[in-house]
C-alpha cells in the first residue's frame, strides 16, 4: 500500500455543523488540524479556514511558493483566522527571518542535521538575548519602531520547530528539544524512513518507534511536537502519543480528490 505523507484527503468528507454553527469537517480537539499549502492559493487558505482547519503550513521546501507570495499569504491566512507556519526552504537566516518578519506564527526548519545545526538555525528565529534574529521593521513590527517589550513578546509568540527527519536529528532529539530557542519539533516521516534505510515511508513498526522516541522526548521537555497524520491510523497514533498538531491534507491532493469526485458523478474513473 502506498503511503502519502502529506495527505490522503480521502473525500468527499461529510461536512458537520460545529458548535458555533459554522461548517466544519474537523474536530476542535487536539491535535489541531493543519494543511500544507504547496501553491500560492488564497482560495485554498480561505476554504480550509471555512471548513474548520486551524493551521496553514506554507511549504517553501517542496511547494512552489516564492517569497513575495508567502508574504501575502501569511497576512491573508491570519486575516482568515488561521495560525500560519512557514516550512522554510532551507534552514538559513534570511528565509527564517523573512517568514517571521511577514508575521508568521512560526517556522518549521527542514533537514536539520543534528543538535549543533539546530542550535545555529533556531537562533535565527529568536531575537537577542535568546538568539540572533535580525530586526526588520516589517509587518510584524507594524512597519515601524517598537518598544523593548516587543522583542520578548515576539519571541514568545512565534514558534520555532526544527524538523526531525535525519538520522542525526533523531539521535539528538533530546538535545534539540533542550534548546531555549526551540519550542517544539516536527517529524518528517518520509525523509526519516529513507535516511534510516527503510525506503519509502510505510508507517512500519520502526517508524512508530521513531515517532514514540520523539513524543517521549517532547513530553519530557514539556514542548510541542507535530507530524503528518493523513490516515485514520496515523491520526489515532498521533493523538494517542500526544501530538499538538498534525497535517492531514494539502491543497494539491484536495484538488485531485475533488476533481476525481467530479468524474465519479459521470460514472468515470480517474485516469491512472
Ligand atoms: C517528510 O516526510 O520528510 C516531510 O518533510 C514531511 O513533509
Ligand atoms: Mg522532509
Amino acid at each position: 500500500m502506498k503511503h502519502r505523507v502529506h495527505s490522503s484527503c480521502r473525500g468527499p468528507a461529510t461536512p458537520e455543523v460545529g458548535n458555533e454553527g459554522e461548517l466544519s469537517m474537523v474536530s476542535k480537539d487536539t491535535p489541531q488540524l493543519a494543511f500544507w499549502l504547496e501553491t500560492p492559493s488564497l482560495a485554498a487558505c480561505e476554504i480550509a479556514a471555512l471548513v474548520g482547519y486551524r493551521i496553514a503550513i506554507l511549504d517553501m521546501e517542496h511547494g512552489v511558493i516564492g517569497p513575495e507570495a508567502a508574504d501575502r499569504l501569511v497576512a491573508h491566512c491570519r486575516l482568515a483566522g488561521l495560525t500560519v507556519y512557514v516550512r522554510v526552504g532551507t534552514s538559513e537566516r534570511m528565509v527564517i527571518q523573512l517568514a517571521l518578519d511577514s508575521g508568521a506564527d512560526g517556522v518549521l526548519l527542514p533537514q536539520i542535521a543534528d543538535a549543533a545545526h539546530a542550535a545555529e538555525a533556531a537562533a535565527y528565529a529568536k531575537y537577542a538575548p535568546l538568539g540572533t534574529r535580525g530586526v526588520g521593521y516589517s509587518r510584524t513590527m507594524r512597519y515601524g519602531a517598537v518598544d523593548d517589550r516587543f522583542y520578548a513578546d515576539e519571541n514568545a509568540r512565534t514558534l520555532c520547530h526544527p524538523m526531525i527527519e535525519t538520522v542525526g536529528a533523531l539521535k539528538d532529539v533530546e538535545a534539540i528539544l533542550a534548546l531555549d530557542t526551540v519550542d517544539g519539533v516536527f517529524i518528517g516521516p518520509s525523509d526519516l524512513s529513507m535516511l534510516r534505510g527503510r525506503g519509502g515511508f510505510a508507517f512500519r513498526k520502526e517508524d512508530k518507534a521513531d515517532f514514540r522516541r520523539v513524543s517521549a522526548a517532547a513530553r519530557k521537555a514539556g514542548k510541542a511536537w507535530g507530524v503528518p497524520a493523513p490516515s485514520a491510523e496515523s491520526f489515532a497514533f498521533a493523538r494517542e502519543e500526544g501530538a499538538q498538531y498534525v497535517t492531514v491534507c494539502d491543497d494539491l491532493t484536495a484538488l485531485q480528490v475533488g476533481l476525481a469526485a467530479g468524474l465519479d458523478v459521470a460514472g468515470k474513473k480517474p485516469a491512472k
